[in-house]
């Protein structure tokens, strides 16, 4: 337990990044090897499993049946477990000492730029950079000019600005780890993930972890022993709060059996919902705090063992931790509302879905064929039905289906679901050639993180015909209505013109889903965490059109994604407007990444009612419009 995904990650992409700057113009080779880092660090940062454990018990053979991961890149990476170091990438660092780190995330300056600067000046930092840039020296050199300049500098100062949150899936692995650390230490008797991890918020500024033991000291010596530390930052009695290699901190607290409950109240948060909890604990005449609920005048402690106890004696019913954002949900949880009951027995729960309906094959973008995405979906996350909704033919980076693919591939769509039907498709000798290693990881990624694995073979499976159809500039589609009236479900996405005004963008959404043959609007807003800001669109107009044409929005459940926020959602559902929630899977792995557009839903308090594909296919495909 010391190295963790994001690190791995990390070397590789600093890799990619050397071998970039060190490579002469116009090598061909270069550019490829330099993306093959880059995709492998990817990969591995979207893997729902510690890539530590794949090695640890499937060694080089199971690092190899990972995605886009070669020989070359393999072997790389078990150096990099084994030794902490590689020493290809030792070598380049040695040719080119610079602080990598700080280069890593800033926009503006590639590896070729900084060589080309390097081979004048000598620069090793953004410190360095910016002296030059307020020295008016790197306009001197080729391909600089004073307006580069400003647009850099600009670009440096939001770059030390934003030290990001980080996503929650790509904590998801990490955390793992450290679970796992803690579970070997035997006089630990509870782990608990608390803070915004628990409440599954969509980015996270730090982890925050409560254990029950009655030896805290030793705990507390155990857990600053963990070897992917880098700093230790405080150490009391029963708190410790340190920093990982990869720059995420971890706080973690230590309180006794009986104070489970309240200290898991307390780092639960959100913070707003526990300062109302309070109030309310004052009004009763009581203290809530992390030990526990007390009276004021005895003294005497009335609860704390568990949340619920606390709950209750506050006169309310127990909140799952994705509600606590005090947005009214303290109010709606009257111990005894029959509107709350409601509400609690119909949240949409990690195990209600049952079909995706964005799925891409390798026909387009995809990693695996139909026939593969199919098998898991079934075998492995107990799905009951898939759409294969690949790109279409505008979005050429993606080599997107033009009209005669696309029917073709409901032909094959259908050859599988007569196969499907006869029974022969799940069975044993039809299993794809995904060995052993992979299927394993698949399994366990999904018993640990979506309590769904239901891992059924009889019964029925379906793959539904359909297409992420591209929206053009105008809000038209790129494919024919006549073609796509023979497909069982169309989403419509937008994938370019990012630019355009809020009106003009609003204009192209409502043009597509008043398109009698869109079902979905996929990628309602086309952002991604931390990179990119949704293209700007007026979200309740688009919410009214949705509901007027009886067209579905989709949460991206791919966690850099989620294009809803838990506001939207509370938006949609409350107006009426019906949702879907997709993986947006290229690989089987991803379709763990559905718990995360599920946990949105449940943060914006969506019934299972409010979304479709808790329905049959059957019953989906009846209610489309
Ligand atoms: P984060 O880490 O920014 O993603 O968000 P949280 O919610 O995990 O916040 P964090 O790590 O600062 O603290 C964990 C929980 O501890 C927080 O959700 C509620 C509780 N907490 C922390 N500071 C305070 C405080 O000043 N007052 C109250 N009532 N609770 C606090
Ligand atoms: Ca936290
Ligand atoms: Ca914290
Ligand atoms: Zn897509």
């Amino acid at each position: 337990m010391t190295i963790s995904n994001a690190e791995v990650a990390k070397v590789l992409r600093k890799i990619a990044f050397l071998v970039e700057m060190d490579s002469n113009k116009e090598d061909e080779s270069i550019n490829f090897k330099n993306r093959a880092y880059l995709k492998a660090a990817d990969q591995i940062e979207n893997l729902p499993v510690p890539i530590e454990k794949i090695y640890k018990e499937s060694g080089l053979k199971g690092l190899l049946q990972i995605p886009m991961i070669g020989k070359a890149i393999s072997s790389k990476i078990e150096e990099f477990l084994n030794t902490g170091k590689i020493e290809y990438y030792e070598k380049l660092r040695i040719k080119y000492p610079i602080e990598i780190d700080e280069f890593l995330g800033l926009e503006g300056i590639g590896p070729k730029t900084l060589r080309t600067i390097m081979d004048r000046v000598p620069v090793k930092n953004i410190k360095d950079l910016e002296n030059l840039i307020k020295e008016e020296k790197l306009r001197t050199i080729p391909g600089f000019s004073q307006k580069k300049e400003s647009n850099l500098l600009k670009k440096i100062e939001s770059h030390r600005k934003g030290k990001s949150r980080s996503l929650l899936g790509d904590l998801y692995p990490l955390v793992a780890q450290i679970e796992d650390y803690l579970v070997d230490q035997k006089k630990i008797t509870k782990i608990i993930v608390v803070g915004s991890f628990r409440r599954m918020k969509e980015t996270i500024g730090d982890i925050d972890i409560l254990v029950v033991s009655r030896y805290p000291a030793e705990v507390i010596n155990y857990f600053t022993k963990m070897p992917n530390i880098d700093e230790v930052l405080s150490q009391g009695t029963s708190k410790a709060f340190v920093r990982l290699n990869n720059g995420t901190d971890v706080d973690l607290l230590v309180v006794p059996e009986d104070s489970f409950g309240s200290a898991s109240l307390y780092f639960t948060g959100s913070k707003e919902h526990g300062i109302v909890l309070r109030k309310i604990a004052q009004m009763h005449g009581y203290r809530l705090n992390e030990w526990g609920l007390f009276d004021n005048s005895t003294g005497q402690k009335l609860a704390g063992e568990s949340e619920s106890e606390i709950y209750n004696r506050l006169d309310l019913e127990w909140i799952p931790p994705e509600m606590r954002e005090n947005q009214g949900e303290i109010q709606m949880a009257k111990k005894g509302s029959k509107i709350w009951q409601q509400k609690i027995q119909n949240l949409i729960s990690y195990e209600s879905l049952k079909g995706d309906l964005q799925v891409h094959s390798s026909n387009t973008d995809g990693q695996l064929s139909v026939e593969e995405m199919a098998f898991y979906a079934r075998t492995i996350f107990g799905l009951d039905y898939i759409a294969i909704t690949d790109h279409t033919k505008s979005l050429s980076i993606a080599r997107g289906l033009d009209e005669h693919q696309l029917l073709d591939q409901s032909n094959e769509i259908s050859e599988i679901n007569d196969r499907i039907k006869s029974g022969e498709f799940f069975s044993q000798e039809n299993r794809p050639n995904i060995t052993k290693h992979l299927n394993k990881y698949l399994k366990e990624s999904n018993a640990k993180n979506s309590k769904n694995s239901r891992n059924k073979i009889n019964g029925t499976f379906k793959i539904l015909t359909a297409a992420e159809v591209n929206i053009l500039k105008d809000g038209s589609l790129d494919i024919s209505n006549n073609v796509l009236d023979k497909l069982d479900i169309v989403g419509a996405a937008i994938h370019s013109n990012f630019n355009l005004s809020e009106d003009i963008q609003t204009e192209r959404l409502i043009k597509a889903a008043q398109n009698p043959s869109v079902d979905i609007i996929f990628h309602p807003t086309g952002r991604i965490i931390n990179k990119r800001e949704g293209y700007p669109i007026n979200i309740s107009k688009l919410l009214s059109i949705a509901l007027e044409t009886d067209t579905i929005l989709e949460i991206d459940a791919h966690y850099n994604r989620l294009d809803l926020k838990d506001e939207h959602i509370r938006m949609a559902i409350e107006k009426g407007v019906k949702l879907v929630i997709d993986s947006d899977a290229h690989h089987p792995l991803h379709y763990t990444f559905l718990k995360f557009g599920i946990a949105q839903a449940r943060r914006g308090w969506a019934e299972r009612g409010d979304i479709l594909n808790t329905l049959s296919a059957n019953d989906l495909l009846k209610n489309l419009k």
